[in-house]
């Protein structure tokens, strides 16, 4: 596309890495002076998404918004790291028909739902269990594995620093970098 900007576009469970992992290869790109910008629950689900809930509508209309910005950020040079759960195939596969051949790259951070719900950071989990929280990805609302991810990262195996070489390694192959 001239300018070497790509979407990054992280899918997962609640907790299996997707902001931090983005956060830390975002870190990476500005060594190689790259613009960058990390679109995650925190910056989009209080603001453009703030109407939206975890039906499986409204995930699918949080996707749609989510992979419209990813393209006008892409138009604009800039390489976007979206990490949100994304969890139906054919979501992800509609942003991937916006975005230019090669230009969207799906990275699968892989992590037993029983590791993160045995983390459980935020305590999400247990109150999804408890029926506190409705619709619980991985609990009470699907996930959809990707079927042919640019990247699957383990993340439950790797340190950060090695999942953020995976990413690093395929921006190298696909010339990105
Ligand atoms: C899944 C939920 C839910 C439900 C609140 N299901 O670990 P987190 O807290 O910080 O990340 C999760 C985030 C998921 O929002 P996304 O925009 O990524 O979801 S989707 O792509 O499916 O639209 C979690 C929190 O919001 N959260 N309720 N019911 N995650």
């Amino acid at each position: 596309n001239g300018h070497g900007s790509v979407v990054l576009w992280f899918t997962g469970l609640s907790g299996s890495g997707k902001s931090t992992v983005a956060h830390a290869v975002e870190e990476r790109l500005h060594g190689y002076r790259c613009r960058t910008i990390v679109l995650d629950g925190d910056n989009v689900r209080h603001g453009l998404c703030g109407d939206l809930g975890f039906s499986i509508d409204d995930r699918h209309e949080n996707i749609r918004r989510i992979g419209e910005m990813a393209k006008l950020f892409l138009d604009a040079g800039v390489i976007s790291l979206t990490a949100f759960i994304s969890p139906m195939c054919s979501d992800r596969n509609r942003v991937r028909e916006l975005i230019p051949d090669g230009e969207f790259l799906e990275i699968y951070c892989k992590c037993p739902i029983e590791v993160c719900e045995e983390r459980d950071v935020k305590g999400l989990y247990r109150r999804a269990r408890v029926g506190d929280i409705k619709e619980f990805t991985g609990i009470s609302s699907p996930y959809e594995e990707p079927e042919k991810p640019e990247l699957t990262i383990d993340t439950h195996e790797l340190s950060l620093e090695e999942s953020v070489e995976q990413v690093i390694n395929l921006l190298h192959d696909r010339g990105v970098l």
